[in-house]
């Protein structure tokens, strides 16, 4: 079959809603684009770890601290299913994780803000969880198969997360005070680099288009985002809070909430590594990697002593 016959062939199998599995033919571009977003989201799973694994020793009750081992594990999970799913393309979690370690990779702008006060994690999980969340229930119907079954997993666990963080906030905001200013405050640290998950808008999103017509993406960035805008702002009524926003109304000719303008200056300067937190987020992943390196070596040890005992027994 020629190239341009192969090509065809694939594109009508996205058309017709058929997944792409891993050994089909697929183009190099397709492939490259399904691995550069997938192993970006099992880093951003994996870094979104720290910000949220900074309150665990400081949970102000040991039920909330169960809660959030379990929902930190949660991202631990996801990232490794996302590595799986990232290793069908043909390249080895080792190389993505040195990826991420040397600053070449990149993860969600999201987890390179710095978690405050306790109110930040239920803003975290209200705010970005629910951001992830719209982003996660479209790409269960990505084309690419092994990404397409992780998410169907992944989003079960989500939804739990985005209900505990609201729950969270909801408590504080029925406290004293200083609960109530706490949890404003969080919400108007969260809510503009939550805007900003989504990334550029659609008109400076380089990726957008080819990954639409590749069903890698089923939504635009602006898309998502405004039904983001659409769900908090009608959410946060039950929370009796503010978004940090003057311009959201709501416009009865598009049906939509309009909202101001992302400061995108900040965007960028987060995403090219000049975040508040990029630094030292780095610095935890390289050293928890070289600390971990006596149990990748002993996992590996125990693996081949296991293999060489099967192998003595069937000889
Ligand atoms: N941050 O052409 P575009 C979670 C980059 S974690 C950094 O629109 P695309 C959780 C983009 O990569 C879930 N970079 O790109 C965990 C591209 O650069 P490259 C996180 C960003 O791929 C713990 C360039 O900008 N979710 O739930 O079509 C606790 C141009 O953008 C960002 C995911 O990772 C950003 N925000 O669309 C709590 C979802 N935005 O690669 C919660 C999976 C854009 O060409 N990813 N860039 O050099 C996606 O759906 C898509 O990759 C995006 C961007 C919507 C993010």
């Amino acid at each position: 079959m020629s190239l341009h016959d192969l090509e065809k062939t694939f594109q009508d199998k996205i058309d017709k809603e058929i997944k792409i599995e891993p050994k089909d033919w697929m183009p190099e571009a397709y492939r490259k684009t399904n691995l550069r977003q997938i192993s970006q989201h099992a880093h951003s799973e994996i870094v979104g770890m720290l910000p949220e694994g900074n309150w665990i020793t400081r949970a102000p009750t040991l039920k909330r601290k169960a809660i959030l081992i379990a929902k930190v594990q949660d991202e631990a999970g996801h990232g490794l299913y996302l590595y799986s799913a990232a290793e069908t393309l043909g390249t080895s979690r080792e190389q993505m994780v040195e990826d991420l370690n040397s600053g070449k990779a990149k993860y969600s702008s999201i987890f390179n803000y710095p978690t405050l006060t306790w109110a930040d994690m239920g803003a975290v999980g209200w705010l970005v969880d629910g951001a992830a969340i719209l982003n996660q229930v479209m790409l269960c119907r990505t084309s690419y198969g092994p990404y397409a079954r992780a998410m169907v997993r992944i989003c079960k666990e989500e939804s739990f997360h985005q209900r505990q963080g609201f729950e969270t906030l909801l408590v504080l905001s029925k406290g004293t005070k200083e609960q109530k200013a706490m949890c404003q405050d969080a919400i108007n640290r969260w809510w503009w680099p939550s805007l900003m998950m989504f990334g550029p808008k659609d008109s400076e999103s380089t990726n957008s288009d080819q990954s639409i017509k590749w069903k890698i993406k089923r939504k635009t960035n602006d898309e998502l985002r405004q039904q983001f805008v659409d769900m908090i702002t009608e959410q946060i009524k039950l929370l009796g809070m503010t978004l940090p926003d003057e311009n959201i109304r709501w416009n009865k000719e598009r049906n939509h909430y309009d909202f101001g303008e992302i400061n995108w200056d900040e965007f960028w300067n987060v995403v090219k590594g000049n975040g508040p937190c990029n630094k030292q987020r780095l610095e935890v992943k390289n050293k928890d990697h070289q600390e971990g390196l006596w149990v990748r070596e002993a996992a590996l040890a125990y693996a081949e002593k296991k293999r060489l005992r099967v192998t003595a027994k069937v000889a």
